[in-house]
């Protein structure tokens, strides 16, 4: 048993204080979970062996990314530079440029490859406070490749020192190779490489992107029959740039969530709630595609639909790798308040990834846990690119951020594993 104390905590459970705040507070950790977590005064009689103390830092739980496309292969900052020069995203696409080249560059890599370059970003999200991610599929687009990034996203969770959830993104762009027969692909990915990820256990939840220039509803609703006769739950990229029907789409089959959803009418809203679907608000990519119609944020309250909050972590549309960025401009951008946003970040992202054990500072949940070197909670919203982890804790265990940084190929610089003894503060 351990216990942390000398700290402030921002529990985020559900009503009480604003962000469930405890003023002088103490956590009970064992075999990976939260005992007990409460003001100090109020601490159990324990046996701890270990005792951490915090000089007055705050303590949240551990952030949730809940929206990445963390594995990928290849750059794509040349194309930002073309479009910065007055490109647009279509004609950089017809000049084989975009989802494609990812495509391409990800089909061409090793797992290898990917893993190293998928951690220089998974840096920055655990610098940022990141415990658990989401990453998806969807650069391979054929069998093969689509298991491989599965499997490196697997390989992260194992060896990274962050708990990972994937998500198969089989319909996320047609590849080349199918352009004249889509109907084709859609039927591979539906009956064919689902089924071969999910029996290989490299799924955890299925998701589309559901838009003209992309996949339509029909298409996306074949895909979530096959999810769910697999017993798989689905999500949604849903009405980023038009309002398709998309976040109704994903009430209709129960979906963990529907994401972006800049342009959801209000019927869609009212579906979401009905379906109880959280909205994952996106606003890097909002903020790099210069897009001027933000969510629906005074709908969703008025319906009572659960806000998250993540990076989209992507190499065309968000490359964001700050969880405390993305934070950020959901508050200046969409006008979260910053307990909204930090909710979106831990209970509500546990909500939108279907996770009962983590989200909160409660008895029961993972020892996962945020120390910040801040004043108040507001400020993991405020600043902007200035670092403000002082720890994280996996599993009751203080861990180090992973730190990246490398070339692909080269993973000597990587910390995964928790230390016992963390740079920053002596642990008895
Ligand atoms: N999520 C996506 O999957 C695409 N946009 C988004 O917000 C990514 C598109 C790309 O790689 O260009
Ligand atoms: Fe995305």
């Amino acid at each position: 048993m351990r216990l942390i104390t000398d700290c402030r905590l921002a529990t985020m459970a559900e009503g009480g204080e604003p962000y469930g705040a405890i003023d002088d507070g103490a956590i009970l950790t064992a075999e990976g979970r939260i005992v007990w977590a409460g003001p100090r005064e109020e601490l159990p009689a324990h046996d701890a062996k270990q005792t951490d103390r915090l000089e007055g830092r705050w303590v949240t739980p551990g952030l949730i990314d809940c929206h990445t496309h963390l594995v990928f292969g290849g750059d794509r900052s040349r194309e930002f530079e073309q479009r910065l020069g007055g490109a647009t995203y279509e004609e950089i696409a017809r000049a084989g440029g975009g989802i494609v080249s990812s495509v391409a560059a990800t089909r061409a890599a090793s797992e290898d490859d990917l893993y190293a370059s998928a951690l220089t970003r998974l840096a920055g999200l655990t610098a940022s406070g990141v415990t658990t991610v989401e990453i998806k599929s969807g650069y391979g687009l054929d069998r093969d490749s689509e298991l491989k990034m599965l499997r490196v996203a697997r390989r992260i969770g194992r060896e990274a020192g962050v708990r990972v959830r994937t998500s198969y993104l089989g319909l996320h762009a047609v590849p080349p190779e199918h352009r004249a027969d889509r109907a084709a692909y859609v039927d591979k990915a539906v009956d064919e490489i689902l089924p071969a990820a999910h029996a290989e256990g490299l799924v955890d939840a299925v998701d589309a992107y559901c838009e003209p220039i992309a996949f339509s509803t029909g298409e996306v609703g074949r895909l979530f029959e096959r999810a769910k006769s697999l017993g798989l739950p689905v999500k949604l990229h849903a009405d980023q740039l038009s309002d398709g029907g998309g976040a109704a789409l994903a009430a209709k089959y129960g979906a963990l969530s529907a994401d972006h959803i800049e342009h959801t009418g209000e019927a869609g809203v009212k579906a979401m709630a009905e379906a109880g679907v959280v909205a994952v608000l996106l606003p890097g990519a909002y903020l790099m595609l210069r897009e001027t119609t933000p969510p629906p944020i005074d709908l969703l309250r008025r319906h009572g639909v659960a806000m998250a909050v993540a990076t989209d972590c992507n190499p065309g549309t968000s490359p964001v790798a700050s969880m405390t960025a993305a934070l950020n401009l959901a508050c200046v951008q969409f006008r979260l308040t910053p307990e909204e946003a930090l909710a979106g970040a831990t209970r509500v992202a546990a909500k939108a990834l279907g996770l009962a054990d983590v989200g909160t500072l409660e008895a029961g949940k993972a020892a996962d846990l945020a120390v910040w070197d801040i004043e108040r909670p507001a400020e993991l919203c405020y600043w902007l690119g200035k670092p403000l982890l002082a720890r994280r804790y996996l599993g009751g265990i203080a861990a180090r951020a992973v730190r990246g940084g490398g070339r692909p190929g080269s993973t000597d610089r990587v910390w995964g594993a928790p230390a016992a003894t963390p740079p920053a503060y002596r642990c008895e």
